[in-house]
């Protein structure tokens, strides 16, 4: 049996692994997700398996030494997905991020390191390159982070390597582009203005729209993940990407037409500062591997937006107190 540490799987990315995880290998494994519950963490996203008796939820933070120390000893591949992951969150107040996403890494390696674990892979993000107007990221270009989150992000790759570098850590660092899928917070492009259009509410876009990401369905985030911790080579980086590359524009007209809502809920407001213009990323080491994704944009999209549809209740009861405050805070001008 392997025995996984998956932090901050009660968040987006983070839960579905988990699902995928049981739904794959039933009995032969054993999770232990370590979640501090921030705004991001949702429980409810786990209901459905949250009595297995292979899986255990422990509340707390990655950046507890203590904590974390107690429970390394029995893992074998940690999964590290915690982290503050939303930009412009970040542009706002940076704090968070600096400490989760690399003092908590950090606290992460370390007992790692300490207790031999078999496996660490550091689920990074396409978004450390930076923006590219034209062509593809390789594993080996520069990081140009341009956000205080995506070089927090930054930091911590670069800090999983060193641990594989100096101490001989068998880390597996992964740069996946943009996700979509059930359970997402709904301050992500998609999961915002699908349950915006579902309102009636404006779809708030910055500037002029024409932003360009490469979209991934996350279940083929986690494949990619679990091939990975397989197939991947220790000390080296993985580019994971959809082949989907779209501008915001498109996605929000995609958005608005399968929900059957007007063009007039489009609204165009200032720009993110900073904003990066393009994300690319070249799939080649991945592919040569043997992993391609295996779900269709046009079909994942539907059920996606189908899922938020068929889940009010899981995103009404988030868009309410704390969030309306970010919300109203944030978008000020909408
Ligand atoms: P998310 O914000 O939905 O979830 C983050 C989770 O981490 C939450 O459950 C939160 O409670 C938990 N967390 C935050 N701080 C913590 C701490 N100090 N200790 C323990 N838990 C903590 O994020 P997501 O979209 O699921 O992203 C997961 C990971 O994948 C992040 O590392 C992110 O950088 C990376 N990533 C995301 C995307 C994407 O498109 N969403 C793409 C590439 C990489
Ligand atoms: O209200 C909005 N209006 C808008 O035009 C929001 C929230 C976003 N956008 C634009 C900004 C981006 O060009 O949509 C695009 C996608 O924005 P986000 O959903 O915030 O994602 P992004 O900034 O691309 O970062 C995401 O992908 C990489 C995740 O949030 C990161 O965690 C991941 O690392």
């Amino acid at each position: 049996m392997k025995r996984y540490l998956v932090t901050g799987g009660a968040g987006f990315i983070g839960s579905n692994y988990i699902h995928y995880l049981l739904q794959k290998y039933g009995n032969e494994v054993h999770i232990t997700n370590l979640d501090k519950l921030t705004y991001a963490g949702n429980l409810e996203n786990l209901s459905a398996i949250e009595k297995e008796s292979n899986y255990r939820f422990i509340k707390g933070d990655i950046c507890d030494k203590d904590l974390v120390a107690t429970l390394m000893p029995d893992i074998d591949i940690v999964v590290n997905f915690a982290a503050e992951s939303h930009v412009d969150r970040s542009i706002g107040s940076p704090d968070d991020f600096i400490q989760t996403d690399v003092y908590g890494a950090f606290v992460l390696l370390e007992a790692a390191r300490k207790s031999g674990v078999g496996k660490f892979i550091q689920i990074s993000t396409d978004e450390v390159y930076g923006s590219i107007l034209k062509g593809s990221f390789k594993e080996t270009d520069v990081l140009e982070p341009s956000s205080p989150y995506s070089a927090s992000k930054a930091g911590a790759d670069r800090l999983a390597y060193s641990y594989y570098k100096t101490y001989g850590l068998p880390v597996v660092i992964t740069r996946c582009s943009n996700n979509y899928g059930p359970y997402q917070y709904p301050e992500k492009l998609i999961p915002l203005f699908v349950t915006n259009a579902i309102e009636d509410k404006s779809l708030p876009i910055y500037g002029d729209g024409k932003n360009v990401r490469d979209w991934i369905y996350v279940v083929d985030h986690c494949d990619a993940i679990d091939f990975l911790i397989s197939r991947g080579e220790d000390g080296e980086v993985y580019n994971v990407g959809g082949g989907n590359e779209m501008t915001n524009l498109d996605i929000t007209d995609l958005i608005l037409q399968e929900l059957g809502k007007p063009a007039s809920l489009k609204t165009f407001i200032a720009d993110r500062l900073g904003h990066d213009r393009r994300y690319s990323v070249e799939t080649e080491k991945i592919q040569q591997l043997g992993w391609q994704p295996s779900f269709s944009f046009v079909e994942a999209i539907k059920s996606t937006i189908q899922w938020y549809r068929e889940n009010t209740a899981w995103w009404e009861k988030i868009k309410t107190g704390e969030y309306l405050e970010y919300y109203k805070s944030h978008y000020q001008h909408v």
